[in-house]
């Protein structure tokens, strides 16, 4: 690794002071009219503050790094073709359907990676003012103290994290999932369900993700000892659009389990 605890020290307290910022911004008009558009679908919303967030944190990340390359996902970033160098990943509004509806449960995440791998990662629950920081060098800290260790909850004896669209169309055996976990909870927002993975409140956690929804959690997540893969078990790339499966290791060996039934 060429990045040293010091630097990644530094940066760690310039990028917290963004997502105050930020958090601070979006609370300032969260009351005010949005302007709404839709995406792929009807369920695939982006709204003017998904637009301006992430227009403040590039040009936080552009002013801090003139060099950086950055995925954000409403395209205010660099096309980003390799996994080469330092990339940052942002996703402004992660939950824009429950940011819309709920005016709550919706995060903004960041990720540093370098080389593919990950340094650096950060969800932040704005309402519930949480933020989940850290990577591989400097330790999985929820607002700024150690996260506790996370125990290896086999699925039959936890709650499970699961994405609606993959339980209407009963993807990968979802429905024998959710039947053999605890019970199934559909929170709407990959931050949300990963800062409950991270929490030991969720055993893991299955949607269609893109880099900018799982970006940051993975590097939280496998620091910790959890397993982010995709669906068949296989690892994710950073640049990745696929179901992916974030879960304890038993609970992960549980899910592939069922999956590949049949
Ligand atoms: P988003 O709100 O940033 O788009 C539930 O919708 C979760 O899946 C959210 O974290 C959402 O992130 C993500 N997601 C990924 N692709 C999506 C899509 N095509 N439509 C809706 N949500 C999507
Ligand atoms: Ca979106
Ligand atoms: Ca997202
Ligand atoms: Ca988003």
């Amino acid at each position: 690794r060429d990045m040293e605890v010091s630097e990644l020290e530094q940066i760690d307290k310039v990028v917290k002071g963004w997502l105050r910022e930020s958090r601070d911004n979006v609370l300032r008009k969260i009351d005010t009219r949005l302007t709404v558009n839709t995406k792929t679908s009807r369920r695939d919303l982006v709204t003017n503050i998904d637009k301006e967030n992430e227009k403040f944190l590039v040009a936080k990340i552009r002013e801090f790094e003139p060099e950086a390359k950055i995925l954000g996902e409403e395209g205010f970033g660099d096309k980003i073709e390799s996994t080469k160098g330092r990339v940052w990943i942002v996703d402004p509004i992660d939950g824009t359907m429950n940011f819309v509806k709920q005016r709550n449960h919706f995060a903004i995440m960041i990720a540093l990676y370098q080389d593919g791998q990950g340094e650096l990662g950060y969800v932040l629950d704005v309402i519930g003012n949480r933020l989940l920081s850290g990577g591989p060098q400097l330790g999985v800290f929820d607002n700024g103290v150690a996260l506790a260790p996370v125990e290896d909850t086999p699925l039959a004896n936890g709650l499970i994290g699961l994405s609606g669209p993959m339980v209407l169309n009963n993807d990968f055996n979802m429905v024998d999932i959710a039947e053999k976990s605890l019970g199934m909870r559909i929170y709407g927002s990959a931050g949300i369900d990963i800062i409950s993975v991270l929490r030991g409140e969720l055993v893991g956690y299955i949607s269609y993700l893109k880099p900018w929804d799982f970006g940051a959690g993975k590097i939280l997540a496998e620091t910790v000892g959890l397993k982010m893969t995709t669906i068949d078990g296989q690892p994710l790339g950073m640049l990745s659009s696929t179901a992916v499966l974030l879960a304890t290791r038993n609970a992960h060996r549980d899910i592939l389990t069922i999956v590949n039934k049949d």
